[in-house]
């Protein structure tokens, strides 16, 4: 196992900057292995940096020059819990390049080594060519492979370990997504006295799918060293502890597991965003002006119609856009009247089933521009990039109809930043029944993105919605979206943990 970088002397840090809400606050070297309250532990630590290019691959063994905290969702909600309690992260850099512990706004940063080819099997291989896509309802066929599945046991023991070196004592420690599945059981084998919760980001399988994985109870075993183990939408929570049952034999009392004479809590913790953040944003003066001005750059058309994905074939890209083509095709949209923009975030492009989707993706545009688009005003617009989030924010402001059309997702976080952005209470959010968000925002036009024909309905019905009905969809939908946060969402999870079982019950 390769040796931990944690606990080595830490004078000589780099002091790197960073420049989170454009403030210069420096990242210090830290040295208090032992000390953490709260540890988040995710496969990546909350880093970027700005200076590589957001649309090129990245090579891990780059040196850094300079960081930024990501401005992600998760590390928003965290940060201000992490910094009040004392808190540590522990995740992969996104480099071979940073091994020392850094801190940042009260907020310790350990960076956990991989080699190079310890990322390739255990990233690229184990977690998104065998889970990723098995627990997407396997919408591509899972690959199997014994050095991946090796290097995933070698990688979360690795995470573990320096989770456990982290820790103090009696800490919380919250073990964050399907990369890191064996972390909860070995956590515990190193810290029995550390409160630990784990929380799946994406869908838990049924049995049944579940059942074409080889190491399938290993990896319940593995979260069932969590004293919670929370899911986003009780589905998949049923569907665990159904696998639970028949793999590790244990005892179900309503949201209660007993295994190895301890209490494992099972819930549904429902993600959310930063309302507030995306409210403000979406108010702004700036945000209404640029809204204005991409509309005008479109065409002003009647009816702008947007995608906004990572470029992940789960995310039915390719449907929306066959959706979109066929719809044009037959003469029921028109491309005076209806442009659509696709944002597609570049993602794992190593992966030759992305770089495929891209292909497929970057075909159809071209056929549907090739086939309908007056000369220098195209039909689709597709941006495959990243971009800043204002102007996603003045995206979705400029939109009159949203596509969010996976054909699988935990939740989908963007169907909830577009609702929140619509501050002046129209546009109508198309939603996949597959989204984990579908089961809070009912109001939205639900859609089965399977089916080519409901997918071609959905749009007809978004495009020609009468305002009244839209208008009524859309407040309910706000209702709901600012009826819980990101912040709400960690504080549920985190409170939900303290009041966890202890870790061994007596005459269990
Ligand atoms: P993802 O599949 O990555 O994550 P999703 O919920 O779709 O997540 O959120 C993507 C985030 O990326 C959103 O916040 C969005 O604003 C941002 N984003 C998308 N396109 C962008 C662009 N072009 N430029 C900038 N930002 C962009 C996993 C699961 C989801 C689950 C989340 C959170 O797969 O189901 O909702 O985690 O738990």
């Amino acid at each position: 196992m390769t040796s931990l970088v944690l606990g080595q002397p830490l004078r000589g840090a780099p002091a790197e900057r960073s420049r989170l809400d454009g403030t210069e606050a420096p990242f210090v070297s830290v040295g208090h292995p032992g000390a953490a309250d709260l540890v988040v532990v995710a496969n990546r630590l909350p880093l970027c940096r700005p200076s590589s290019p957001s649309n090129g691959r990245r090579s891990i063994d780059a040196v850094p020059t300079g960081w930024e905290i990501s401005p992600g969702g998760l590390v928003g909600a965290l940060a201000p819990v992490l910094a009040a309690r004392g808190g540590a992260w522990v995740g992969w850099p996104g480099t071979t390049g940073l091994t020392l512990p850094f801190s940042h706004a009260h907020m310790a940063l350990h960076p956990v080594a991989l080699t190079p080819l310890e990322h390739e099997r255990y990233y690229e291989g184990f977690s998104n060519r065998t889970l990723w896509p098995l627990y997407h309802d396997a919408i591509r066929a899972p690959e199997l492979d014994l050095d991946w599945w090796n290097a995933y046991v070698s990688v979360n023991e690795r995470f573990a370990a320096a989770a456990a070196e982290v820790a103090a004592p009696g800490a919380a420690v919250w073990v964050h997504d399907y990369q890191l599945q064996l972390v909860p059981a070995l956590l515990r084998r190193l810290r029995s006295d550390v409160k630990i919760g784990f929380f799946l980001h994406i869908p838990f399988p049924s049995p049944e799918l579940f059942a074409g994985l080889p190491w399938r109870r290993q990896v319940i075993v593995g979260l069932l060293g969590a004293d919670l183990v929370g899911f986003q939408v009780p589905n998949d929570a049923a569907n665990f502890v159904r696998s639970a049952r028949a793999l590790a034999r244990v005892d179900v009392c309503s949201r209660r597991l007993r295994f190895d004479g301890r209490a494992v809590d099972i819930g549904a913790f429902p993600i959310s965003i930063d309302v507030e953040k995306v409210e403000r944003a979406a108010s702004s003066d700036q945000t209404v002006r640029r809204a204005a001005a991409i509309r005008d750059e479109l065409g002003a058309p009647r009816h702008v119609l947007l995608g906004v994905d990572r470029l992940d074939y789960t995310k039915g890209i390719v449907a929306r856009l066959e959706a979109f083509r066929d719809l044009l095709r037959a003469g029921v949209l028109s491309v005076s009247d209806h442009v659509m923009v696709q944002v597609a975030v570049p993602s794992r492009e190593g992966l030759v089933q992305y770089c495929a989707e891209r292909e497929r993706i970057e075909r159809l545009v071209d056929e549907i521009n090739g086939e309908n688009a007056p000369m220098g005003r195209p039909a689709v617009h597709y941006l495959h990039r990243s971009l800043p989030f204002d102007e996603l924010i003045a995206l979705y402001r400029a939109a009159d109809v949203m596509l969010v059309t996976p054909l699988r997702d935990g939740m989908n976080l963007v169907a909830k930043e577009y609702v929140a952005s619509r501050i002046d209470g129209s546009g109508v959010l198309v939603l996949s029944t597959f989204a984990g968000s579908a089961r809070e925002l009912h109001a939205a036009r639900l859609v089965d993105p399977h089916d080519g024909d409901d997918l071609r309905t959905a749009i007809v019905d978004a495009v020609s919605m009468p305002v009244d009905e839209a208008r009524r969809r859309m407040a309910r939908l706000r209702s709901t979206v600012r009826s819980s946060t990101v912040h709400q969402w960690a504080d549920r999870f985190l409170s939900a943990l303290d009041h966890a079982s202890l870790p061994v019950l007596s005459g269990a």
